[in-house]
């Protein structure tokens, strides 16, 4: 028994050693991301149990990411290795100021090669919550097919949907990726969306508008995440902004997104209230941001816990 499964692609991530435009770095750490694992890997260290769904290239890179999940503790039981393409890679190019920026080598491999074949309905039926992301139908149409699949055992097994958009406009363009993430969105349970995506998807910049926008087409829950202020929830009968933890340094936001997700299906799996669910989601993400890497920074419940001011750290 499982309480999430997720289903998505997960590269090796080379993060330069030293910032600056990329023909310029001579070394990079190997580490690994991929926002559905992510979420697995901080449900996981949260206390829960999560499982992932994926193909890997039959290489090098394949075998480092497996072993690298599973050995967080995620049930990898339903990944298979595909002898004919590769595990995809992508590089961070860190700088010292705006955003980093990320470069993809992962079209033609192996995860986007995912069909709806490789869903196992009894093992998705298994779990409470099923967690999507716009990421995996950008992949390929196979991929597309396969995160429709998905929703349908979802819901033929009544397990609730969770979905973040996390659109990636290197994989896809704005208008087709609003035509996807919406159709998918409105038959989520739960909605995850950051504010700039709430300007694409919905045309609108308000947190209150954005949920508004989803409500609006049956979506349960919507959690509209804003950064370093925090977060706005709404439901049809309730709502509230819940301000967010102060970072001192940011040195890698990227992941925050997945660390937040992970927060709020673990507040609500712990039966906590939305508002409390959001307030961990918040800590989680920001936590993420105090570490390079999209995985590494994940917190257990006990870290969060002493971040959010709930217990007494003991470090010597
Ligand atoms: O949310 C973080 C992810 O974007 C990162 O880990 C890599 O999955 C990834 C992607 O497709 O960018």
């Amino acid at each position: 028994m499982l309480d999430v499964v997720t289903l998505g692609e997960t590269m090796v991530l080379m993060t330069p050693e030293i910032s600056g435009p990329l023909r310029y770095v001579n070394k990079f750490i190997k580490q690994i991301g991929g926002a559905e694992s992510n979420f697995a890997i901080g449900i996981v260290r949260l206390g829960h149990r999560a499982g992932w769904i994926s193909k890997l290239g039959n290489d090098e890179f394949g075998k480092y990411i497996l072993s690298f999940i599973r050995g967080e503790g995620v049930d990898t039981s339903r990944v298979k290795f595909d002898p004919d393409a590769p595990t995809a890679v992508y590089f961070k190019e860190r700088r010292e100021y705006g955003e980093s920026r990320v470069y993809y080598y992962r079209r033609g491999s192996a995860a986007s090669r995912l069909r709806p074949e490789d869903l196992d309905p009894d093992y998705i039926g298994s779990a409470k919550y099923l967690h999507l992301t716009g990421i995996t139908p950008a992949l390929s149409e196979s991929c597309y097919q396969t995160v429709k699949e998905a929703i349908k055992i979802a819901k033929s097994r009544s397990v609730k949907i969770t979905f973040d958009p996390n659109i990636r406009l290197k994989l896809w363009s704005k208008e087709r990726a609003r035509e996807v993430i919406m159709e998918l969105a409105a038959q989520a349970d739960i909605v995850l969306p950051g504010v700039s995506e709430g300007e694409i998807l919905v045309g609108e910049r308000e947190p209150e508008k954005i949920a508004a926008k989803f409500l609006g087409l049956g979506v349960g829950t919507v959690v509209v995440k804003m950064g370093k202020q925090g977060a706005y929830y709404a439901t049809k009968s309730e709502s509230k902004f819940i301000p967010g933890f102060p970072i001192e340094k940011v040195v890698d936001p990227i992941g925050a997104g997945d660390g937040f997700a992970a927060g709020f299906v673990t507040g609500l799996l712990k039966g906590y209230s939305l508002e409390k669910a959001v307030r961990l989601a918040n800590a989680v993400g920001a936590i993420v941001t105090t570490v390079i890497g999209d995985v590494e920074g994940l917190p257990t419940m006990d870290e969060v816990l002493v971040f959010m001011g709930e217990r007494e750290g003991i470090d010597r």
